[in-house]
């Protein structure tokens, strides 16, 4: 097959555009696609500092490589979760990330969750009893802002691939998720202590971002976390892969419907958001769920040499429960 654009050969052939590209057409189209979403939904300007949130994955990694070659102000943000698994996979992520970084000749800032609250995500899942997901999307989430705050950057801008927003979405929709469905959007603005958040490859398949990141010699990860091995979203992602096969653009088109739409499903009153009486990050009241995370952790630690003790201090009793989903594209 030949590219659309000059007579060498494709190597990516896109259905649902119905065009194919060869290596040195491909990267214009993306980042000129880049650039469009970006402006669509009015997610940063070039005087903006942008904090990507990078985990050593093709799409964060392509997500930083863009926006710099762009000429946007992008640094990197590293969350090491402390997970070993198969080779090593926070070091090498991390490795990653620093070839990256030094590539770019931009900062990237790194943060030790063993060293903030006190355990890695395989120990915080032991002792929590919650699922390594959970406590670690509570993490991640609860860092990305912290440090877009204190180091003041405007934005921070996530991975998440047209494939992860569709699973995410058709979750939502399966188990009529309002609340998550209303905050389900690639621009969320910034509001009392929490910073925007934006995804502006929402519009590029899986397929695509590794692509990008093949043609422009971008060295990733390609072992997935091994805590995301039968998460339900990887179930869900292959039902829709078999529904665009058959018709190409339905995945577009389903999470386009739904931004359309997306209003009906606003609370008529977000819960207000006060500053945490520990740490001073947002929260509905009180003591935030990453304080009392930490606190669980902490306590659990010190009660771990007596048995009756471990037994007294429930698991439980954290009463912040995410929903248990895959949080990729980061
Ligand atoms: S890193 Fe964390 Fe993901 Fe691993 S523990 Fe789950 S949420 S699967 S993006
Ligand atoms: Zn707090």
């Amino acid at each position: 097959m030949r590219c659309r654009k000059c007579p060498k050969k494709a190597i990516i052939y896109m259905p649902e555009h119905r065009l194919a590209l060869c290596s040195a057409c491909y990267s214009p189209w993306f980042l000129e696609h880049t650039e469009r979403t970006i402006r669509k939904f009015k997610m940063f300007t070039r005087r903006d500092r942008i904090l990507v949130a990078v985990s050593g994955g093709k799409d964060s990694l392509s997500l930083w490589h863009a926006l710099h070659t762009l000429g946007y102000e992008a640094d990197g943000f590293y969350i090491d979760l402390g997970i070993v698994g198969r080779d090593g996979y926070s070091e090498q992520s991390k490795q990653r990330c620093q070839e990256l970084a030094d590539r770019l000749g931009r900062r990237l800032h790194i943060v030790r969750v063993a060293e903030q609250v006190g355990a890695p995500i395989p120990e915080i899942k032991d002792l929590t009893a919650r699922e390594a997901c959970s406590a670690c999307g509570l993490i991640k989430r609860y860092f990305m802002n912290r440090y877009a705050l204190e180091a003041e950057y405007d934005v921070i801008a996530t991975g998440h691939n047209l494939d992860d927003e569709v699973a995410v979405l058709f979750s939502n929709v399966l188990h009529w998720n309002r609340g998550y469905l209303a905050r389900q959007y690639p621009v969320l603005d910034e509001r009392e202590g929490l910073k925007k958040k934006v995804k502006p490859f929402v519009y590029f398949t899986e397929k695509q971002t590794t692509v990008y990141a093949l043609v422009n010699r971008i060295a990733y990860v390609r072992d997935e976390c091994p805590y995301a091995l039968g998460a339900t979203t990887l179930s869900y992602k292959d039902i829709l892969a078999q529904l665009e096969h058959q018709a190409p653009g339905t995945k577009r088109r389903f999470l386009d419907g739904f931004y359309q739409i997306r209003a009906l499903f606003a609370e008529p009153e977000a819960p207000a958001l006060v500053p945490c009486s520990r740490c001073g990050q947002p929260t509905t009241a009180g003591v935030c769920a990453y304080c009392r995370l930490v606190e669980h952790v902490q306590r659990r630690r010190g009660l771990a040499s007596t048995s009756v003790a471990a037994e007294a201090a429930s698991p439980r009793s954290l009463d912040h429960q995410e929903p248990v989903l895959h949080d990729p594209g980061s």
